[in-house]
């Protein structure tokens, strides 16, 4: 007998995927930098600034316990985009230990080929990728994300430092797609005060690419790393004094705007119920910045460290209609996890031949099924500390050397916090009988959970279990962090000799960076 073609349709979709009738979903991630979980007004900022991102919480999810894979930027984008810890995929050095490295314009290595990087995989599904802002894994050609799985990009391939003399250190590149468009401060200015409208050409770029998207009817993925609370700290002409907090508040109140503007966007061009959009930041707020920078909140010490300032970051999950509005999701996540939960939705599955540390979050998303799942705090090639359920253990703790801090004279990585054993100037190994708090009545590390009590007889026994076995199992990639050389600098970049715009290398002088933190 012959089913009628609606009724085959329906046994098709219960046994096999319903490929054709569904749309792949779109994906947003809106990636700050430094921003810290205590900047937005949903997440206590007494500034009250940002009122699109606490909009954007009430039409989606807070997620308060979601982390960064390493509290340095290079790192932490390496394994956003690969899934797998810094460790792995090689982001760290071993110069010295428990050093954090990230790639200047003088690094030598770069994200290596290896690694199956999430647009890649993306655009194996159909997709077209774009990065907007600050790329990190590598300013030579080879490691460029138009290499690694990106079709277009705007931005710059390393920090926005300078301005330089294009004799001893090249001015920043910033590339449109393969080829340079001009340099950082000579073309797109960032002014003494602060002034730059570089967030509005991301905002611009963002809306863009989105409207040019939805008329292709192509999924997309929209990598928007934007930069603006960065040091140097910049703000456009429209923003700046506008906030309560000085520039680093101004530069908030327009990354703010931006992200109400692409969702307003998504929203107007009917997009809003097939797109996921994930807002965190890459990692903590620079505390040594003191009242320049930004807050972690109730959070211990900031950037560059493993305590919980250097690695929470303030997490949005957005998708109306699939995820339930105005929840609080407390699943432990990791920015990892976009890599897996991605390439699911996509209709695809993550590379077998290899460990991917990120897990696919869909079912806390979208069910609010909390799935159990430990947290590694590594700093360079260290396993600092662990954290499994309310529990997070430190093995090794470390502020940063004497030698910087100068007796609170010199780089503060903890200002005004000083917790025994904890925001230390000599590295401390606890391995033996590692230190453990309890972060949802101790948010702020400080009260360690007494050596002989039941609770620590009872937690650390599993958390130790979770520490042998990552080590066990533990294959290390090539650390890529450890050698620089001043040749290796954005001197010629790709599309300058079009522009008249390139430079005279000096000659190779490969040696060994130097980490100081
Ligand atoms: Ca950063």
């Amino acid at each position: 007998m012959a089913f009628p073609a609606t009724f085959t349709f329906l046994i098709c979709c219960i046994y096999v995927p319903c490929v054709l009738s569904i749309a792949k979903p779109n994906f947003v991630i809106m990636l700050m930098d430094d921003m810290g979980w205590g900047d937005l007004g949903v997440y206590g900022h007494p500034a009250k600034e940002t009122p699109h991102l606490d909009n954007m919480a009430q039409e989606g999810m807070l997620m308060p316990d979601f982390y960064s894979a390493n509290p340095l930027c290079s790192p932490s984008r390496a394994a956003l985009m690969s899934g797998r810890l810094p460790i792995r995929n090689g982001f760290y050095t071993t110069n010295a230990h428990a050093r954090n490295a990230y790639t200047p314009q003088i690094i030598a290595g770069g994200i290596p080929d290896s690694e199956i990087l999430l647009p890649e995989l993306l655009q194996k599904a159909g997709y077209r990728n774009k990065i907007i802002g600050k790329w990190h894994l590598g300013q030579q050609e080879k490691y460029h994300p138009l290499k690694h799985g990106f079709d277009e990009w705007f931005g710059a391939p390393n920090c926005h430092f300078g301005p330089y003399d294009n004799k001893k250190t090249p001015n920043i590149p910033v590339y449109k797609n393969y080829n340079m468009t001009g340099r950082l401060y000579e073309d797109f200015k960032i002014k003494r005060d602060g002034e730059s409208n570089l967030t509005q050409l991301y905002i611009t770029e963002a809306t863009e690419f989105i409207t040019k998207q939805a008329k292709s009817e192509q999924p997309f993925f929209l990598y928007w790393a934007v930069d603006a609370t960065h040091g140097p700290i910049y703000a456009s002409k429209k923003f700046l004094g506008t906030s309560r907090r000085g520039l680093y508040g101004d530069a908030v109140r327009e990354l703010d705007s931006g992200v109400g503007i692409i969702l307003d966007t998504l929203k107007r061009l009917g997009l809003d119920s097939n797109t996921l959009v994930f807002f965190s930041s890459d990692n903590g707020a620079a505390t040594y910045s003191k009242q320049h920078g930004g807050s972690n909140g109730p959070f211990l010490c900031g950037k560059e460290t493993t305590f919980e300032g250097g690695m929470r970051e303030p997490s949005i999950a957005w998708w109306p209609g699939k995820i339930q509005a105005g929840t609080v999701n407390h699943q432990l996540g990791s920015l990892m996890d976009l890599y897996t939960t991605f390439v699911s939705l996509a209709g695809l599955s993550v590379p077998q031949d290899r460990v991917v540390d990120g897990i696919d979050l869909s079912q806390s998303l979208f069910q609010q099924t909390l799935i159990d799942r430990p947290i590694f705090y590594y700093r360079g090639n260290e396993l600092m500390a662990v954290r499994h359920g309310s529990f997070k253990a430190h093995l090794w703790t470390w502020a940063n050397s004497h030698a910087e801090y100068r007796n609170g004279k010199g780089v503060d990585f903890c200002p005004g916090q000083e917790i025994e054993n904890m925001t230390v100037h000599d590295q401390e190994d606890h391995t033996a009988k590692p230190l453990l708090f309890n972060l949802d009545s101790d948010p702020g590390e400080r009260w360690a959970i007494g050596h002989n009590s039941a609770n620590y007889k009872t937690v650390m026994p599993v958390i130790q279990d979770l520490v042998d076995k990552h080590h066990a199992e533990m294959v290390r990639g090539e650390p890529q962090l450890n050698y620089c050389d001043n040749s290796l600098m954005n001197w010629s970049p790709p599309g300058c000799a079009a522009l008249g715009r390139c430079l005279k290398a000096p000659k190779s002088n490969l040696h060994k960076c130097t980490w100081p933190h």
